[in-house]
């Protein structure tokens, strides 16, 4: 028979366990501006959308009830065997690119997990492929420098516990599901991929259903901190996500598809496809290389990052000429690369002929078209030009008068894509407050 004394300190301590876990997950714990910071400096990420659903060239997730039966796609795993997935020859084509980040989707709304679970059969392990594609990616990244990223949804189409099954006609199949079941089967998979591939930063997606709260979301947010508090995340845990301020959860801003606004207060990502679709999709549209760098230069003169997706083959390997747009993308880099990477954006807001980064006493326009002889910039308050050159070259002539600069542009600039063309100034550029023109 346990004593008095016995099961006073059992209630004790299961009392201290509970206010330890209250404890952990009532404080939201806020990321350091260092560590945030040092995000934003890398500027420049691939993301990458891959899985059993790329065998038949639809839309990751959105495919399944629509152009593949829930049946069928529920089953793609049992012939998942992308045999040319080399980690290495994806993390090369990421670092050519000049890429500084890579974020795979470990487990995007079709709730297929590409790396072996504790918590969940329906994983990679259990596919012909068998092979840990997230740990092989995240000791890739590792022995290359660079940062290993996780992308994970919130919602689960194919989980039993989560309330929706079929989110076109939300009707059928619909099923009660448990919360709590699926939020601690999240935690897990979450300590699983936090404690076993250390990401620097958690990809989260699918917030926008019911049945997810913002509650949920910051409970989730809190726990990932308890595990790891160096673990940054996005916005995609709540329900809001224009600002990250109030009922917000998560790190900072994600506009998709398009380059957000400039926002020197909040750090945001734009996340854009190199084609159309996230998976892969047989003969899709790839973006020019101008409008690769344009989309990019433009991000980071809004003082954002551009996580750049691909969508590798069914067999593994990511299109040849997606690798070589990207290694385009990286020799442009090398040139050019002061003027992006650790840079803020402004002090001009970008426009469709420049847009300007600025590091030091350097402010960096980037050239995108020659409209005219000249390329007239408003003046910056307080300060004087002290010379005025294209990066890697020749000086280039600038006038100024009440009106602004008048920079003089020689017939054909020396690079099409994107000329970049440096102030120096005598004082802080970083310092000089947005200049809306
Ligand atoms: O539904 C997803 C989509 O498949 C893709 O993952 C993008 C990437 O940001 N996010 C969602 C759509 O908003």
């Amino acid at each position: 028979m346990k004593t008095k004394t016995g099961l006073l300190i059992a209630l004790v301590l299961s009392t201290c366990v509970a206010m330890a876990q209250q404890a952990t997950t009532a404080v939201p714990v806020k990321t350091p501006k260092a560590v945030m910071d040092q995000f934003m400096d890398k500027r420049f990420g691939m993301f990458i959308h891959f899985g059993p659903v790329t065998q038949r060239g639809t839309e990751i997730g959105w495919s399944r009830n629509d152009q593949v039966p829930e049946e069928e796609y529920d089953n793609l795993y049992h012939e998942f065997n992308p045999t040319l997935f080399n980690a290495d020859e994806w993390v090369k084509a990421a670092k050519d690119a000049g890429m500084k980040y890579l974020t795979i989707t470990a487990k995007h709304h079709d709730g297929f997990l590409l790396w072996p679970s504790a918590f969940s059969d329906y994983n990679v392990s259990k596919s012909p492929f068998k092979r840990d594609i997230v740990g092989e990616l995240a000791k890739a990244c590792k022995k290359e420098g660079i940062t290993f990223c996780i992308y994970c949804t919130v919602l689960d189409w194919h989980d039993k516990d989560y309330p929706i099954d079929n989110p076109h006609h939300p009707e059928i199949n619909a099923r009660k599901g448990d919360m709590a079941a699926f939020k601690t089967r999240m935690k897990n998979e979450l300590k699983e991929v936090i404690t076993k591939y250390h990401p620097f930063m958690l990809w989260f997606d699918g917030y926008w259903e019911t049945p997810w709260t913002t509650a949920d979301g910051q409970e989730i947010y809190n726990y990932i901190k308890s595990v790891d508090v160096n673990v940054i995340t996005n916005n995609r845990l709540g329900k809001v996500t224009d600002k990250l301020s109030g009922d917000a959860v998560g790190d900072f801003l994600t506009p998709e598809q398009t380059i957000g606004k400039l926002n020197m207060a909040e750090p945001w990502e734009s996340c854009i496809t190199i084609c159309n679709q996230w998976a892969w999709k047989p003969n899709d549209q790839m973006k020019s290389l101008k409008q690769c760098i344009q989309t990019l230069v433009t991000t980071a003169s809004g003082n954002g990052n551009l996580l750049f997706n691909v969508g590798p083959a069914m067999d593994g390997h990511i299109e040849a000429r997606q690798v070589a747009r990207l290694k385009e993308m990286g020799s442009w880099l090398k040139q050019n690369g002061e003027a992006i990477y650790g840079t803020k954006g402004g002090p001009y807001l970008p426009t469709a002929e420049y847009g300007a980064t600025r590091k030091g006493n350097k402010v960096y326009i980037n050239v995108f078209e020659r409209k005219d002889s000249t390329l007239n910039i408003p003046l910056i308050p307080n300060a004087q030009v002290l010379k005025s050159y294209f990066l890697n070259g020749n000086t280039v002539a600038i006038k100024s008068d009440s009106k602004g600069y008048k920079i003089e542009l020689p017939a054909t600039l020396p690079d099409e894509n994107c000329s970049v063309i440096v102030l120096e100034l005598d004082v802080d550029a970083t310092e000089i407050p947005v200049i809306k023109s």
